[in-house]
């Protein structure tokens, strides 16, 4: 049996429409990692979670260390449906720090971890992009590792892959990576990557997200929202109604707030005093003091005052409030 090296699934010769599929049975990469590493041609591969669930469950079943990867631009305490599963020691690794403001204190972020309630050994602020703090992540998956084998689990598009990727390049002579993509479910099964001896990191399908904004958009739409640098927020002082157009994506509104925006900074962001017509759906948002209201895979507003924001995104985006993270 053999796996693809850039996705893990299963290479097979049969069917052009199911995962792992190549010409060639002895091929290291099926057609869709070749497509996606040369072409950046991606193919949609329809999951469901159970396939991720028996990993986990799988991974509970050992005492080896996890290393969780969290997207800090998309944090909150649903990570805890997927850490319920695990009964394993996790280092939280927190990610795409070079996203958000570099003002911002890394303490500050760190210590947001206690308001998610996960129960970590120790946590890491990285990003894989800018090479941040890798050595100290390498130290300490070498602290707190059980055995020669480490997991990397978190939720679909995280960077799991991109930050193997990383610790591949700065700390093995391996000739290999990963394959990545700004699309879900890019990894399919597990990816066992021998560091050294001592290490083998254990790549792993994301879980789904289902209410995240990359389900509903092409890899065209979903490369124009995806912040790539830094976030340069925008704060409205809001004092009658008036209503935010974010792109095409997003309709915000509120009377007497102060909304601070943290979206691309390519995406195109305007104020009106007069309502807009369009076809996104509302949800209406209850917010205290200094909450964030979220909407899933697109961005966050920071509210300053307690109220009620409306919020229209697109059918089917999860639109969510958490502890203000800035
Ligand atoms: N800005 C920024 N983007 C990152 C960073 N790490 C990963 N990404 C981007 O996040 C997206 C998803 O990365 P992947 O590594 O494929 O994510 P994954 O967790 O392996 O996803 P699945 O395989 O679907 O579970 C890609 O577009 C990456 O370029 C980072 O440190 N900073
Ligand atoms: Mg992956």
């Amino acid at each position: 049996m053999k796996k693809c090296r850039g996705c893990g699934a299963v290479i097979q010769t049969e069917s052009k429409d199911k995962e792992g599929y190549s010409i060639n049975p002895d091929n290291d990469l099926c057609e869709r990692c070749f497509r996606i590493k040369n072409y950046g041609d991606y193919k949609l591969v329809e999951k469901d979670n159970s396939s991720f669930l028996n990993i986990l469950k799988k991974i509970s079943d050992t005492n080896d260390l996890v290393v969780l990867v969290v997207d800090l631009f998309s944090i909150s305490d649903r990570i805890l449906d997927l850490t319920k599963y695990l009964n394993n020691d996790i280092l939280l690794v927190l990610t795409k720090r070079d996203l958000l403001p570099l003002s911002l204190h890394d303490e500050k972020l760190l210590s947001y971890k206690n308001k998610l309630g996960i129960n970590s050994v120790d946590e890491v602020i990285v990003s894989s992009n800018k090479n941040y703090n890798m050595d100290l992540l390498i130290d300490k998956i070498n602290k707190y590792k059980k055995s020669s084998n480490v997991y990397v689990v978190g939720y679909t598009n995280a960077g799991k892959s991109t930050l193997i990727n990383k610790l591949i390049y700065n700390y093995s002579d391996l000739e290999c990576d990963i394959t990545t993509s700004i699309l879900p479910s890019t990894t399919l099964n597990t990816i066992d990557i021998k560091l050294n001896d001592e290490l083998t990191l254990i790549d792993t399908p994301g879980i789904l997200d289902s209410g995240n904004i990359f389900n509903f958009l092409n890899g065209k739409e979903l490369k124009y929202i995806t912040p790539s640098r830094e976030i340069k927020p925008i704060t409205y002082q809001i004092k009658n109604t008036q209503y935010i157009m974010i792109d095409k994506y997003a309709k915000v509104t509120t009377s007497d707030n102060n909304l601070t925006l943290f979206f691309a900074n390519n995406l195109k962001i305007d104020r009106f005093y007069k309502d807009k017509e369009t076809n996104l759906v509302k949800h209406s948002i209850k917010v205290d003091a200094n909450m964030d209201i979220v909407i899933s895979g697109l961005g966050f507003i920071k509210v300053t005052k307690k109220g009620i924001v409306d919020i229209y995104t697109l059918d089917g985006v999860d639109v969510y409030t958490r502890d203000s993270l800035i």
